[in-house]
């Protein structure tokens, strides 16, 4: 008797899916970039979130997403965008957490590979039905810009405040993407072998055509951006090679990616916001 009651509170509890439409939707957002907000405010302005994850408490979310961001040496970046977005996830109802992959050492950048190892080490957290590829400097601006995958994968950036919100150019695939689980395997994920600045998403954008897949994007009144302003890093000056190397894509795709990503992780950390990989990518050949 005492069981069949907990079974009726228990059906009880469980939620109802979270609705298509989030009723906590705002549209265009004022961004606010105050140079004195610290890592201590932004967690006092997010409680719900643990080590950081966040699911909603009024309804069962639809996805369970991973919002990975390649990072090394852009703190004051990384904490504009924690601080916003936070409550723009959460005001799109979703289950998701925040990855930093964070590239030790002062080696030439790595942005595609460290995107690939976020990949991987979130997978072994949780089994993540999306992904969301996130440059640490672009902050969205409007919350109907939904941070979720779609049958195909996704471009969410169409416009940006530098580039006067215009597509840079046909099939332009960097910025922030949205890709599925089983899109990104398939494609073996991002290649490993772009060191140093550009081609990295020109080439997953060749992977994606591979498969036969096709990019989609949100309307260009809503896939809005702001970048904060920043010059070329140290550390990630121009590759020269990403032409030849774009040019052979359709012959190294199947062994350059997911499958043959080595690496090491030196460290994780869980703090209240965030899950920081601390990896070390080895060195270009
Ligand atoms: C463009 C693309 C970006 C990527 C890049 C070429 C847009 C909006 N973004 O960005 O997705 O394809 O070209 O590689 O078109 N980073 C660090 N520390 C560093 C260097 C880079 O954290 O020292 C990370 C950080 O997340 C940054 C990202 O790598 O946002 C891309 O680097 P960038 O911002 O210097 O390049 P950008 O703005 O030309
Ligand atoms: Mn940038």
């Amino acid at each position: 008797e005492m069981e069949q009651e907990d079974e009726v509170a228990e059906e009880r509890m469980q939620k109802d899916l979270c609705p298509e439409k989030s009723p906590l939707l705002r549209g265009a957002v004022r961004l606010e970039f105050d140079p004195s907000l610290t890592l201590g405010q932004a967690e006092v302005e997010n409680r719900d979130v643990v080590e950081g994850q966040y699911k909603p408490g009024e309804c069962k979310a639809t996805q369970s997403v991973a919002v990975l961001i390649p990072h090394r040496n852009r703190e004051r970046h990384l904490l504009y965008l924690l601080h916003h977005l936070h409550p723009f996830l959460q005001r799109q109802q979703l289950h998701y957490a925040i990855y930093i992959i964070h590239q030790a050492g002062d080696g030439v950048f790595n942005r595609a590979k460290l995107l690939n190892i976020g990949y991987l080490e979130a997978l072994k957290d949780f089994s993540w039905d999306c992904f969301i590829f996130h440059d640490v400097d672009l902050i969205p601006e409007n919350d109907h810009n939904l941070y979720k995958c779609e049958t195909q994968p996704k471009h969410l950036v169409v416009g940006r405040n530098s580039t006067g919100y215009k597509l840079r150019y046909k099939g332009y695939f960097g910025g922030v993407t949205a890709m599925t689980t089983e899109q990104f395997s398939k494609v073996n994920g991002f290649p490993n072998t772009y060191w140093g600045w550009g081609g990295e998403d020109d080439d997953l954008r060749i992977r994606v055509q591979l498969q036969r897949m096709e990019i989609i994007r949100p309307p260009a009144d809503v896939a809005r951006y702001t970048m904060v302003f920043h010059k070329r890093d140290n550390g990630n000056e121009v590759n020269k090679d990403r032409m030849r190397l774009l040019g052979r894509t359709p012959q190294t795709w199947r062994k350059d990616g997911l499958n043959s990503c080595s690496y090491k992780i030196l460290s994780v950390e869980r703090p209240a916001l965030y899950v920081n990989f601390t990896a070390d990518l080895g060195t270009p050949p």
